[in-house]
């Protein structure tokens, strides 16, 4: 493996293997640092932020964000949820968000830095919530295929539910990304909420990690691969009238398992504070929030 330096970061092609080498996985021992593939865990400690927005920079990555708001969504969550990703997210990158929403019209004024952008994608409103939640994956793969491709080098997914409130940067960024879910981290695999109905296509006895399904990314070429599989499985249940356990999340969960993502993001990244505060937690960088199902789940 080339060893990272300053000099030959411009140069770097494959750079989510390279970047590895800037990575300190001693530097926390309470904690596991790798996966036993080799990905890296992304834990605060492990990571000069500076070094990563260098290497970045001259890479000239940029970033593509998408997000939903649909229905009541829209004026519950996505104000705060774009107001904060302007002081956390990616900041010194080009990124460019992707709104899709079927109020497009109602969308909040949100002043936007330099070298940030947005577009927004008008949707139709599905009736069940399952499907708002699943059908993400096609529309997710169709603008990467239509826009993302020619403008970002790297996508990233929300859901809109969360506030960023600590630095979510560059070294989230790899080829295929995903998050440690923050109720799951701590358990064995048996307790992981997998799939188990051999008839859906994300049914899995086993696996590596539970992944939340709130964040995910990569490079375009992977977040398309990843949310066009999804998208299929999700289809292939519903002509066999089946549905997986958590939805789209489960989905995500199989294709990860079978193509292991090359960089996991440790529950920093997508912290449920009703947990409490750990002391492996040290930063926490987007915050769910406060659930507001009573009001938001009613038909
Ligand atoms: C509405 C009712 C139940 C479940 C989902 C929705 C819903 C989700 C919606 O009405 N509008 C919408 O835009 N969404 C999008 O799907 C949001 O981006 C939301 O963050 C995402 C996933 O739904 P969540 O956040 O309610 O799911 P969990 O797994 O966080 O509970
Ligand atoms: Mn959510």
């Amino acid at each position: 493996m080339e060893k990272f330096t300053w000099n030959n970061a411009k140069t770097m092609t494959r750079y989510t293997e390279k970047d590895i080498d800037s990575l300190s996985f001693s530097s926390r021992l309470d904690i596991q640092t790798r996966t036993t593939w080799g990905a890296p865990i992304i834990w605060e400690g492990m990571f000069d932020p500076y070094i990563y927005d260098a290497i970045h920079k001259n890479l000239r990555s940029s970033v593509a964000l998408t997000v939903f708001a649909v229905g009541r969504y829209l004026d519950a969550y996505l104000w705060t949820f774009l107001n904060s990703s302007e002081h956390h997210f990616m900041l010194g990158l080009p990124v460019k968000y992707y709104v899709f929403t079927d109020m497009p019209e109602k969308l909040p004024n949100i002043k936007l830095a330099p070298q940030r952008t947005m577009k927004v994608i008008h949707v139709e409103r599905h009736s069940r919530w399952q499907d708002i939640s699943m059908m993400r994956m096609k529309s997710i793969a169709d603008i990467i295929e239509s826009d993302i491709r020619q403008h970002c080098t790297h996508v990233f997914c929300f859901d809109v539910d969360q506030v960023f409130t600590g630095r979510f940067g560059s070294e989230a960024l790899g080829d295929s990304v995903a998050l440690l879910h923050a109720h799951f981290y701590r358990l064995p695999v048996k307790r992981f909420t997998y799939d188990h109905n051999p008839k859906s296509k994300a049914y899995m006895e086993t696996g590596d990690f539970y992944y939340h399904a709130a964040v995910f990314g990569g490079s375009w070429e992977s977040v398309k691969a990843m949310t066009e599989a999804c998208y299929q499985s999700i289809m292939e249940d519903k002509e066999n009238k089946v549905e997986a356990l958590w939805h789209d999340e489960s989905h995500l969960n199989k294709y990860l398992w079978l193509h292991k993502p090359s960089k996991v993001l440790s529950p920093e990244y997508c912290w449920d504070t009703s947990i409490g505060s750990p002391s492996e937690i040290r930063v926490k960088r987007l915050l769910w929030a406060p659930k507001k199902y009573g009001e938001l789940r009613v038909p």
